[in-house]
């Protein structure tokens, strides 16, 4: 390897001195590489060969037990003050944090190899893509990286003598939770991760970086790094409308970018282009709207749940050439997980390593899962059918509406479009879902996640909601805000909408609304569709489900917004006038009904 770009050069000699790796081997992205890799980490089984006559190129990883999730209490922002993280993020000043974690990350390669990464997020060269480069110890990360980003050669080349980029360090360590730490340096433009082998704390590009860091850059620079997916409507007419949607981790991003249209609609002539399933960088383009790329190559999807009905088109991109994590190992080395396609194996390994039958329970009575509720598998986009054309353009696409949406039992109706850019970010402020497995806690508590950037903002959220609002005047023609709930339930606890597919019918009604075709009634917290303007061809959805679906109780959302009212408080002087304002408008909309 030819050392042009000193400081990169000196970066990586001052890391290894610190973690004093056997050697250190320069990632060129080729696929001899790749191979060299696999072979290397299978006999090590730090990966298993998947059967390769039925899920070619596909291979199998195992993170530690107490390390399958993203540690957001081990997740910290490191600025120099305090009011810069904002009350929502973890801080430590900078010197504090790398303090403690270099005593961790001291010596945490010995006997191991320095894997040494540039990646690119956006396409290579992309006025708006960012370059990163992390070291590792983990061959897994390289091969993750090597599916979510484009990595090597062409890399470097960019870089140049003198090109920046975001120092991101990593080691497994011990994996320890004790000695876990996710640390983002915003001021340096660093992260530093050691302790943990799982995806959101260790792919540095992910939201660590697209999101973490560049919501920072983004404050700076003008445009908006957000936990969105990106998908294109296109309409029986072949006009394609652009949405970009903002759901909590584990609430639906995935399955909604690359849905499969119901017979009655797809009858009609629509079809579904998937952009991105995970993070979208947005910025205002020269026509004065705002523009959408996904920085990733791929998606690190949840496994359960995903089969053929629910999500076919995951199930044809994760045909080959993908990384299955935390799932099931059935012994003729093919895959499974709760709520795959398929019988329920009679037998198999399962997440932790245990041999695994249906039926078994642990000590407290509990059904042993097969699958980890967070297992993963990494895939390429462009296996997927539905892989927009669009994912290669340098300016990405246009969008006509942002969705925000969470998981809800109560309280959120189907769906309602704000009244205007302003009333969306207050709906998008206020945004509330119950935790899913996608990270530590308790599950189904409901919890604020504004934007679903709450553990994902890098700096302090009070200037994010004015970033929001300045990014709205800055633009002539911002797209409509809407929020939608696919998980209200009955008095049983049953969804009371069939969701996945039939999703489309409100994104129907959605990409209507954007071009003023749609009815809608005006209500206290936005408008909502008129029954007949949902078309629910072929839908055998129980009577009543509809009217509960759509009904508004004044009782639940006055203690919804004392609960708005609660959020702000932590912001003090950071929160923005417009959204107390848009807070006691809706309440007294509210008295007037
Ligand atoms: P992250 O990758 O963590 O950011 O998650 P995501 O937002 O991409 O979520 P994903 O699409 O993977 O869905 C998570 C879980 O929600 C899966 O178990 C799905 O089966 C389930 N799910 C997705 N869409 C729907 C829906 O419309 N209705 C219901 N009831 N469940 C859904
Ligand atoms: C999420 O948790 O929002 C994910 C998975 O997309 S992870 O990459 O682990 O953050
Ligand atoms: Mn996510």
């Amino acid at each position: 390897m030819k050392f042009t770009h000193m400081k990169l050069h000196e970066w990586v000699k001052k890391m290894a001195e610190m973690c004093r790796p056997d050697r250190i081997v320069w990632i060129d992205g080729s696929e001899e590489e790749k191979a060299r890799l696999e072979k290397e980490a299978f006999a090590t089984d730090e990966l298993i060969q998947l059967n390769q006559k039925k899920m070619p190129g596909s291979v199998f990883h195992r993170t530690a037990a107490n390390d399958v999730a993203r540690t957001e209490h081990l997740t910290y922002i490191c600025t120099s003050h305090k009011a810069d993280a904002g009350p929502t993020n973890n801080w430590l000043p900078p010197k504090t944090g790398y303090a403690k974690a270099k005593a961790i990350f001291k010596n945490a390669m010995k006997g191991r190899t320095m894997y040494v990464i540039p990646f690119s997020m956006g396409p290579v060269g992309s006025p708006f893509s960012k370059i990163g480069v992390e070291l590792t110890d983990s061959i897994y990360v390289v091969l993750n990286m090597r599916i979510m980003t484009t990595i090597g050669a062409p890399v470097l080349k960019i870089l140049g003598g003198d090109g920046e980029f975001t120092k991101c360090l990593h080691s497994k360590a011990d994996l320890d939770i004790n000695r876990r730490l996710i640390l983002h340096f915003p001021e340096d433009n660093t992260i530093w991760s050691v302790g943990s082998g799982y995806g959101g704390n260790v792919l540095l590009g992910k939201k660590c970086l697209s999101l973490r860091i560049a919501s920072y850059l983004g404050y700076q620079e003008g445009w908006m790094a957000e936990h969105m997916l990106i998908m294109g409507v296109e309409k029986p007419n072949g006009h394609v409308v652009y949405i970009a949607a903002a759901f909590p981790s584990a609430c639906g991003k995935t399955n909604l970018a690359m849905l499969v249209p119901p017979k009655g609609l797809a009858k009609k002539g629509y079809k579904i282009w998937t952009v991105g399933d995970d993070i979208a960088w947005m910025r205002i383009d020269t026509d004065g709207g705002l523009w959408a790329i996904n920085p990733e190559t791929g998606f690190f999807g949840v496994a359960p749940g995903t089969n053929s009905k629910t999500n076919p088109n995951a199930v044809a991109t994760i045909k080959s050439n993908t990384i299955f994590t935390n799932v099931l190992l059935k012994p003729d080395k093919t895959v499974w997980w709760e709520g795959a396609d398929g019988p329920v194996p009679s037998r198999g390994i399962d997440w932790r390593g245990r041999p695994w039958k249906p039926g078994l329970t642990d000590e407290n009575g509990e059904v042993i899962k097969a699958a980890h509720p967070n297992s993963r598998f990494t895939a390429p986009i462009m296996q997927c059918p539905t892989a927009s054309f669009r994912l290669k353009h340098h300016h990405g696409v246009p969008i006509s509406a942002i969705i925000f949406g969470g998981r809800r039992a109560h309280v959120a109706p189907l769906v309602y479009e704000s009244f205007n850019w302003q009333h969306g970010v207050y709906v998008g402020a206020t945004m509330a879902s119950e935790r899913t497995a996608a990270q530590y806690g308790a599950e189904g508590e409901v919890r604020r996640d504004p934007m679903a950037m709450l553990p994902f903002c890098g700096y302090n959220m009070g200037d994010y909601f004015r970033h929001w609002l300045r990014m709205g005047k800055n633009m002539q023609t911002p797209p409509k805000i809407f929020n939608v709930n696919w998980f209200r339930t009955d008095s049983e606890g049953r969804f009371l909408w069939p969701g996945y597919g039939e999703n489309l019918r409100v994104l129907e009604w959605i990409a209507d609304r954007c071009e003023k075709t749609a009815e809608a009634i005006k209500t206290p917290i936005g408008y909502t569709p008129t029954p007949r303007s949902l078309d629910l061809t072929g839908l055998k959805l129980p009577a009543g489900n509809l009217d509960k679906l759509l009904s508004i109780d004044k009782e639940a959302w006055e203690k919804e917004m004392d609960q708005h009212e609660e959020f702000f408080k932590q912001f003090g002087k950071t929160l923005p006038t417009e959204l107390k304002q848009e807070l006691s408008n809706q309440r007294s909309r509210f008295k007037k009904v």
